[in-house]
């Protein structure tokens, strides 16, 4: 061990500080927490042992001040900083800035951090480690001709990437060759305009695909292990909205293959801690490689349910120079898990922010749910900050008992004045092709869910309106005969609302 850590600064809000705060009490390390003036009454602030303010609520002068809070863990004697996820997490500055500090950055080191942020440098390492890339270029190309050569061998539609983008930006699909060129003009001003020179790399489109990715821990001693795989297909604009693991399309010889290249990846660019290698999967079950996330991801608890391990006390260990203690072969899978992310969103209006105070929330628990949230009665959700509010998972021994509990646990989770993602996941969870593992990333528009979801809403309300209409029709009848409140009905003699009544039978 290079030096035990014994506190650290956790340089984020919201659920991913308060879980971070958990790892750190459960190993008896002392927790200090920033925050902005937007977050002075969120929770993190009360959970962790200190905290401390750092500035006005737009993350450019709070979170993202790099400076200020390197200044406050050495004012705090933290000996540790961790990112979380967003922010700073995949800056490599902020690793380098913490090492000329004497801090410990919980997370890949700024080398690992460069190369994985530069999708073109990444898969040129790759393709010499042998992990299967996409078909396409081969570095960066500078002029047009070039494109289109290479475009024309790997056969139209092809994607147009930027080295920098990330996310979705700086992608685009082109159909054929003149798109190509005129994609290519406008791509390569914006590239140079951004970065100072044209990184685009040309690459053939893979259609239907999912997206799986393989969450990965290696240690400062050269050990590389995978945690199996996520299924992340279900996204919209880039944005995943449900993770769930196992795939319904891995199996375990494949899950050993994929796992053994994702380890691979990870050596070839000697990255360190917690990180993802994301792939795409074709629908005659090709992987095709695409970039190392260099952070804990949101939907790691998705992972510890199925694996049992605890990923954020693994990243402190292993931060702190420790060795994984397991094998490969250790590891087992063990059922299944699914993760829906709750956002301030309202799916009925084209995922518009919804943000304000929120009077009242149930969260859901009971067997195999889990929630990671920010939320509590009487909270507000910012606008100035990411949408996620809550992410809520289920466990369960296969998919059906996971789907069910998420179900029901969808149900009984409320939270009052705020529009959010719920209604969306509920129709998600009872639409058969989800039941069937029939995804992709275009599973929302493929298969309508949207319109699913409406049509779900409209029936659910008209349902509503008749039990009301018929449970004061029932009553009006019983103050006729002058009946008791005691209804015989269906040979029910126990006090019984007659609206609920009403609604069992329509
Ligand atoms: C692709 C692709 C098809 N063919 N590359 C989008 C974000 C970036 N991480 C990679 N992306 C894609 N790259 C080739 N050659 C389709 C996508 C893509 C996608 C990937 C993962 C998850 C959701 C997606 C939604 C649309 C497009």
């Amino acid at each position: 061990m290079a030096k035990k850590i014994t506190s650290i600064l956790i340089a984020n809000r919201g659920e991913i500080a308060l879980r971070v705060i958990r790892a750190c009490k459960e190993l008896g390390i002392r927790s200090v927490a920033i925050y902005s003036d937007e977050d002075t009454r969120a929770v993190h602030v009360k959970r962790a042992d200190e905290a401390y303010h750092i500035g006005p609520a737009p993350p450019a002068q709070s979170y993202l001040n790099m400076a200020k809070i390197v200044e406050t863990a050495k004012m705090a004697g933290a000996d540790a900083i961790h990112p979380g996820y967003g922010f700073l997490s995949e800056n490599e500055n902020f690793p380098q800035m913490c090492e000329k500090n004497g801090i410990i950055f919980i997370g890949p080191t700024a080398k690992a951090m460069d190369v994985t942020g530069d999708k073109m440098k990444c898969k040129v390492v790759m393709k010499k480690a042998k992990v299967p890339t996409v078909p396409g270029s081969d570095g960066t190309i500078e002029d047009v001709e070039k494109a289109a050569d290479i475009a024309h061998e790997a056969g139209y539609p092809v994607m147009l990437k930027s080295a920098f983008g990330g996310g979705g930006r700086g992608i685009r699909l082109c159909k054929d060759e003149k798109q190509l060129r005129q994609e290519f003009e406008m791509a390569s001003a914006e590239s140079k305009a951004a970065f100072g020179k044209s990184a685009l790399f040309v690459e053939k489109y893979l259609q239907r695909i999912r997206h799986i990715e393989f969450q990965l821990i290696r240690d400062s001693h050269g050990n590389g292990r995978h945690l199996f795989e996520r299924e992340c297909s279900i996204q919209r604009r880039h944005q995943k909205l449900i993770e769930m693991s196992p795939s319904p399309v891995v199996d375990q010889k494949t899950r050993e293959r994929i796992g053994e290249i994702a380890v691979r990846a990870a050596a070839a660019v000697d990255y360190l801690n917690a990180g993802t290698a994301e792939f795409l999967r074709d629908p005659e079950g090709n992987f095709y490689f695409i970039e190392i996330n260099s952070r804990l991801q949101v939907e790691h608890p998705v992972t510890e349910l199925v694996t049992g391990l605890d990923l954020v006390k693994l990243q402190i260990h292993v931060a702190q120079g420790g060795e994984i203690s397991f094998k490969q072969e250790d590891l087992k899978m063990n059922g299944c898990a699914i993760e829906c992310r709750i956002n301030a969103e309202d799916p009925f209006y084209d995922f518009a922010p919804s943000t304000g105070p929120v009077p009242n929330c149930n969260i859901p628990y009971g067997p195999g749910i889990r929630v990671d949230t920010y939320l509590y009665p009487s909270c507000t959700v910012s606008g100035y900050y990411d949408s996620l509010v809550a992410k809520l998972l289920a466990w369960g021994r296969n998919f059906e008992e996971a789907r069910v509990r998420m179900r029901n646990a969808l149900d009984e989770f409320t939270i009052e004045g705020i529009n959010t993602t719920i209604p969306l996941y509920k129709t998600i969870m009872n639409e058969d092709n989800f039941i069937k593992g029939e995804i992709s990333t275009d599973y929302l528009d493929r298969f309508k869910v949207f319109d699913k979801m409406n049509n779900e809403v409209k029936a659910e309300a008209s349902k509503n309106a008749q039990a009301a209409v018929a449970a004061a029709l029932l009553q009006s009848e019983f103050v006729k005969k002058g009946s008791p409140s005691q209804s015989s009905v269906n040979g029910n003699s126990q006090k019984i609302s007659k609206w609920k009544m009403m609604r069992a039978t329509i």
